[in-house]
C-alpha cells in the first residue's frame, strides 16, 4: 500500500484555535444546563443560540466547509482541549462515560449545528447521539471502529446504509499514547481526478451489491435479519451530481458484479491511496469529514486496555431536515430503500 503523506499542517484543512476563541468556548460551554445525553434536543436548542456568539473566523470556516467549496473533504480543528483530567479510557462499552464537565459535547454540537442536524441510528449502538469510540479487547481484529491491531481499511462512513450521514465528527479525547493510530483520509474531488472515463463509468453502474450479512448491527432487510440475507441492494459507488460526486465506498462489504466493476474498485482504492493524507489525532483535535467528499480510514496501533487508550468522541451529522421520525433513525434496508 502507497503510504498516505503527512497532513500539512498549514494546508487548508486544518484550523488552529487560538487560545482566546478556546477560552470563548469554554465559557459558552459552561452556560448551557441541559443534560447533552439525557435530553439531546433540548440541550442542542440551547447550543445553537451560542452559534452567533462563535469567534467570526471559525464560523466562516465552518460555513465554508458546510458549502463545500474548499473541495477539501475534511476539516480539522486543532486545540479545543478539555480544562482538568480527561477521566480514562475505558476498555469495555459503556453508556457515555461521563467527562467532567460539557466542553467535547459543547463543540461538537455547535459544529453540528453549523453543518446540519445530529442523528442517530437505532440499529448501531442504540441510537446514540455522541459514541465514545475506543479500542475493545473483543473487537481488536474486527471491522469495527472498536479494533486497534486491524487496520480499518478505507470507506465512507455506514457506506451499506440507505441514507449514510453527510458528516462525520471526530473530537479526540485521549490521542494514542504511540502516535501510532493515524487517521487518514482524502478528498473524492482529487482522487476521481486520477481515475479515466471508462473507470468512473463502470463505478457508476449499480455493480455492486451490499453483503447486508456480514453487517455486526441488528438491521433488518424487508423484515428479516440481516445476517440471514445471501443477497443484498445493488448499488453504485459513485453517485450523486456529476459536478459534485459522491461516494459510496466500503471494498469490504461490497461484492462487484462482474471483473469489470472490480478492476474499476481496484483503481479508485489506488487512487484513494495516492491522494490520502494522514494525520495522528491528539487530544483537542476534532477532525470533521465530508463523508461524500472523503473517504477516511484508521491505520492498526497497539491497544493496552490500561485507561490511556486512545478515546475519539464521534457524532454523525445529515445536512437534511429531520423527518417527522425525528433525530433517532430507524432504517429497513430491503433494496427498494436506496435512491
Ligand atoms: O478512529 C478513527 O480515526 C476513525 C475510525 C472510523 O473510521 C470511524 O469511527 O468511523
Ligand atoms: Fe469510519
Amino acid at each position: 500500500m502507497t503510504a498516505a503523506k503527512e497532513l500539512n499542517p498549514t494546508s487548508r484543512s486544518v484550523l488552529t484555535i487560538d487560545v482566546r476563541t478556546v477560552d470563548t468556548l469554554h465559557d459558552l460551554a459552561a452556560m448551557t444546563t441541559r443534560d447533552p445525553y439525557n435530553d439531546f434536543d433540548a440541550y442542542l436548542d440551547e447550543v445553537r443560540t451560542t452559534v452567533p456568539r462563535l469567534p467570526a473566523e471559525l464560523r466562516t470556516r465552518l460555513s465554508e466547509f458546510a458549502a463545500g467549496s474548499t473541495g477539501e473533504g475534511a476539516l480539522l480543528l486543532r486545540g479545543l482541549t478539555l480544562r482538568g483530567q480527561v477521566p480514562p479510557t475505558p476498555a469495555l462499552p459503556v453508556a457515555a462515560p461521563a467527562t467532567k464537565n460539557q466542553f467535547s459535547e459543547y463543540v461538537m454540537s455547535v459544529v453540528a449545528a453549523s453543518l446540519g442536524e445530529p442523528v442517530g441510528y437505532a440499529e448501531e449502538r442504540d441510537g446514540q447521539i455522541f459514541q465514545d469510540v475506543f479500542p475493545v479487547r473483543e473487537n481488536a481484529a474486527a471491522l469495527s471502529s472498536q479494533s486497534s491491531s486491524a487496520d480499518l481499511g478505507y470507506h465512507t462512513e455506514m457506506a451499506f446504509h440507505p441514507n449514510p450521514p453527510d458528516y462525520l465528527l471526530l473530537y479526540t479525547l485521549r490521542g494514542d499514547p504511540d502516535g501510532t493510530a493515524l487517521t487518514r483520509f482524502a478528498a473524492t474531488r482529487n482522487v476521481l481526478r486520477e481515475l479515466d472515463t471508462d473507470v468512473l463509468a463502470a463505478l457508476s453502474a449499480r455493480d455492486y451489491m451490499v453483503v447486508l450479512r456480514r453487517l455486526h448491527s441488528p438491521y433488518f432487510a424487508g423484515g428479516k435479519p440481516v445476517r440471514e440475507m445471501d443477497s443484498g441492494p445493488w448499488v453504485s459507488i459513485l453517485g450523486g451530481d456529476p459536478l459534485d460526486p459522491s461516494l459510496r465506498y466500503e471494498p469490504e462489504l461490497m461484492q462487484p458484479r462482474h471483473e469489470r466493476a472490480a478492476e474499476a474498485l481496484r483503481e479508485l482504492t489506488t487512487a484513494i491511496e495516492r491522494r490520502a493524507h494522514h494525520v495522528a489525532l491528539e487530544a483537542g483535535d476534532a477532525l470533521i469529514l465530508d463523508n461524500r467528499r472523503a473517504v477516511h480510514a484508521r491505520s492498526s496501533f497497539r491497544a493496552r486496555y490500561d485507561g490511556r487508550d486512545r478515546w475519539l468522541r464521534r457524532m454523525h451529522i445529515t445536512r437534511e431536515q429531520l423527518a417527522g421520525s425525528g433525530r433517532i433513525l430507524t432504517t429497513d434496508l430491503a433494496p427498494g430503500s436506496y435512491r
